[in-house]
């Protein structure tokens, strides 16, 4: 019986992260580009809830644009020099693996003081049963104000919760028999 329990677990968990994790294509059909509306960025991250285990994906024409992973500072004053990583071949794909707050810009031109910059903040991959988290950010980001509002991502979450769980219950049945 503990290893039918053991089952249904991992294959919640595994479920659980595949059903939840979220792509997030930045900027949607703007893509990763310097806006003509400085906010851009921070209108496209607001009321997004980043969870461990989703990925961003950054579209841009290459040797136009590169990703270049910041720090606060650096997000906030355009500092181009030493990020604390930079990728240059789009798609650049970045699977969050930390909680807290995150930084992106643009290092060519004035991309960045043009709003090509954004900040995000990462809570943990809670799935449905953390509707707290995205409430709770630990240093306010600048512009990263992008936790409050999320019910709509909340009511969601549980459908899918309710579903993913029948589907490990059959899974471990399929399994077990
Ligand atoms: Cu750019």
């Amino acid at each position: 019986m503990a290893r039918f329990f053991k089952t249904v677990t991992c294959m919640f968990l595994v479920l659980a992260a595949v059903v939840f994790a979220e792509d997030y294509d930045v900027g949607d059909d703007t893509e990763w580009a310097r806006p003509s509306d400085p906010k851009f960025y921070d209108t496209w991250a607001a009321g997004k809830t980043f969870r461990v285990g989703d990925e961003l994906e950054f579209d841009f024409t290459a040797g136009r644009h590169d990703v270049a992973i910041v720090t606060k500072d650096a997000y906030e004053n355009c500092v181009k020099e030493k990020p604390l990583s930079a990728m240059m071949t789009p798609p650049v794909k970045i699977v969050l693996n930390t909680t807290g707050p995150q930084y992106y810009i643009c290092t060519f031109g004035d991309h960045c003081r043009f709003g090509q910059k954004l900040s995000i903040n990462v809570v943990g991959a809670g799935g449905a049963t953390t509707p707290a988290a995205g409430g709770t950010t630990p240093t306010t980001p600048g512009a990263g104000t992008t936790t409050t509002t999320t019910p709509k991502a909340g009511s969601a979450a549980s459908t899918l919760g309710g579903a993913s769980i029948l589907v490990a219950f059959v899974s471990a049945f399929v399994a077990l028999f």
